[in-house]
C-alpha cells in the first residue's frame, strides 16, 4: 500500500473494520441543523427546466439533455500527462430543456443559475461570444458542425445543481448535456468517443482551458455505484465499484471560486511538458524515480514531475484499496494526494489547505483532499457514514469562523454518466 509521512501515522490509528461506536446524536439535543445540503432530485431539475422554458420562451420542451458533475477521487493533474485518473460522476446535474427556436437561425438560452438570457446567431462565424458562459454553447455547436451535424435554431433553458467554479466540472456537464440536445434535435447520434471529443475540443478552443480528457469522459461514461478508472494515454477504461453504506463522500466548497482559464492550469501543464522533455520522455506517464536525476538542477520541474509520478501510483493503490473494501487506506491515499498537490504541484491555496486540515481533525474522517484543477474549489472527505452529519457540522462551523462566510456542504453518490443513464446498474 502506498502511504507515507503524515498519512502513514494516521493510517496506523485507523480502525479499518469501520466498527467504531456511533457518534452522539447532536442535532436535536443542541438544536443544530445538519449542515449537509439536501441533493435536489433529478426529476425536480427536469421539471424546473421545463417550467422555465414555458415562462421564458412560451414553448413546450421537446428535447432534454442531462449530464452530471464529477468528483475526482484521485489522479489529479495526471490526465494531460497520459496517466491514470479515478473520478466518479455525482448526483448533481446540468439539465437542458429545449424546443425548436422561436427566432430563425438563432439559439436563445436562459441560464437559471445566472438569471441571464443570451442569444447565439447560427450564421455568425465571427469572434467569441461576449458572454463567457455562452461560449460552451457556441463551442459545441461549432464542434458538431465540424462533424457534419448542423444544429437548428433552438430555445433552451439551463438548470444546474452543479455549483459553478467549484471544481466539480460544471463545464463538462454543460458540454455533454448540450451534445445530447444537439443530437436529439438533429436526430443524429454520435458515438460516445465523438461526443467526448467534441466536448473536449469545445472546452479547449472556446472556453480557453487546455484541459485533459478526464471531466468530459466521466460525465459521459461513468457507471452508477462505480468510479471510472481511465487510462488517459489510450482512453481505455474500467468501472471500479465505489459504494458502501459504511462510508460517505462529503463535498465542502472552500468558497474560493477557481478560474482555470486564468493561466495557472496552463502553466502547470507547460511545466510538466518541459520536465518530460528534459528527461527525454514523451510524457510523465513513464517517469520513474531514476529519471528525476536529470532534473536535479530544476527544483520546480522536479517537484511537478514527482507529483505526477506519485499520484499515478496512488491511483493504482486506490483501486486496490476500493476493491478490497479498505476505506482507511483509501482515505489515507486521498490525504497523501492532497499533500502532494499542495507541496509538489502547488495547485492548492491557504483556504483549501485549512479546510482539508479541519476535515482531517474530525472523528470519522478517513481522509480529505482538494478535487479538480485546484486554486480553490471543493474539498472532498471520505467519512464513516455514522459520523458524517457530526463531522460536516463541525467542519462547516469551524471553516465559517475562519473564512467569515457560510459554506456549502453536501454528500455525493456515484451516479451514471450521460451516455449510461439508461443502462442497468
Ligand atoms: C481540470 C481539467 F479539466 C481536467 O482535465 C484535469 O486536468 C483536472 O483539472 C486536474 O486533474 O478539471
Amino acid at each position: 500500500m502506498y502511504a507515507g509521512g503524515e498519512v502513514a501515522d494516521r493510517l496506523a490509528d485507523c480502525d479499518c473494520r469501520l466498527t467504531s461506536p456511533a457518534p452522539p446524536v447532536m442535532f436535536n439535543q443542541q438544536n443544530l441543523r445538519s449542515m449537509i445540503e439536501p441533493t435536489p432530485p433529478l426529476n425536480a431539475l427536469v421539471e424546473q427546466a421545463a417550467s422555465l422554458l414555458r415562462t421564458h420562451f412560451r414553448t413546450e420542451p421537446v428535447w432534454t439533455g442531462i449530464a452530471p458533475g464529477r468528483v475526482n477521487l484521485i489522479g489529479e493533474h495526471t490526465d494531460y500527462n497520459q496517466g491514470w485518473v479515478l473520478p466518479i460522476a455525482i448526483d448533481r446535474y446540468t439539465v437542458l430543456a429545449a424546443a425548436p427556436g422561436g427566432v430563425p437561425n438563432e439559439i436563445r438560452v436562459f441560464s437559471a443559475s445566472l438569471g441571464e438570457q443570451a442569444a447565439l446567431p447560427l450564421r455568425d462565424s465571427g469572434g467569441r461570444h461576449p458572454q463567457a458562459w455562452m461560449r460552451y454553447v457556441e463551442g459545441m455547436v461549432a464542434e458538431y458542425r465540424d462533424l457534419g451535424v448542423i444544429c437548428p435554431a433552438l430555445d433552451m433553458v439551463i438548470v444546474s445543481s452543479v455549483p459553478v467554479g467549484s471544481g466539480l466540472s460544471s463545464s463538462a456537464a454543460l458540454e455533454l448535456a448540450l451534445a445530447h440536445v444537439i443530437e436529439a434535435a438533429t436526430e443524429q447520434t454520435a458515438t460516445p468517443e465523438a461526443r467526448i471529443g467534441a466536448s473536449i475540443r469545445a472546452e479547449r478552443a472556446f472556453a480557453g482551458v487546455p484541459c485533459g480528457v478526464m471531466d468530459q469522459t466521466v460525465a459521459e461514461r461513468a457507471r452508477a455505484g462505480h468510479a471510472l478508472l481511465l487510462d488517459c494515454q489510450d482512453n481505455t477504461f474500467s468501472h471500479v465499484p465505489f459504494f458502501s453504506p459504511q462510508v460517505s463522500l462529503l463535498v465542502i466548497h472552500s468558497g474560493i471560486t477557481h478560474e482555470l482559464a486564468s493561466g495557472a492550469y496552463a502553466t502547470r501543464r507547460a511545466e510538466c511538458e518541459a520536465a518530460a522533455e528534459k528527461m527525454g520522455l514523451s510524457s510523465l506517464r513513464s517517469l520513474a524515480t531514476a529519471h528525476l536525476k536529470a532534473l536535479e538542477a530544476e527544483a520546480t520541474l522536479s517537484k511537478r514531475a514527482r507529483h505526477v509520478m506519485t499520484e499515478n501510483a496512488r491511483v493504482r493503490a486506490m483501486v486496490a484499496a476500493l476493491t478490497a473494501g479498505d476505506y482507511c487506506a483509501a482515505g489515507a491515499l486521498m490525504s497523501e494526494s492532497h499533500e502532494s498537490l499542495r507541496d509538489d504541484f502547488a495547485v492548492s491555496c491557504d483556504a483549501v489547505d485549512h479546510l482539508v486540515r479541519l476535515a482531517e481533525e474530525e472523528e470519522g474522517v478517513l481522509g480529505a483532499r482538494m478535487t479538480g484543477g485546484g486554486f480553490g474549489g471543493c474539498v472532498i472527505a471520505l467519512v464513516r457514514s455514522e459520523w458524517v452529519d457530526t463531522a460536516a457540522t463541525a467542519i462547516c462551523r469551524r471553516y465559517t469562523e475562519y473564512i467569515g462566510r457560510t459554506t456549502l456542504c453536501f454528500t455525493v453518490n456515484a451516479t451514471a454518466g450521460s451516455g449510461e443513464m439508461d443502462a442497468p446498474v
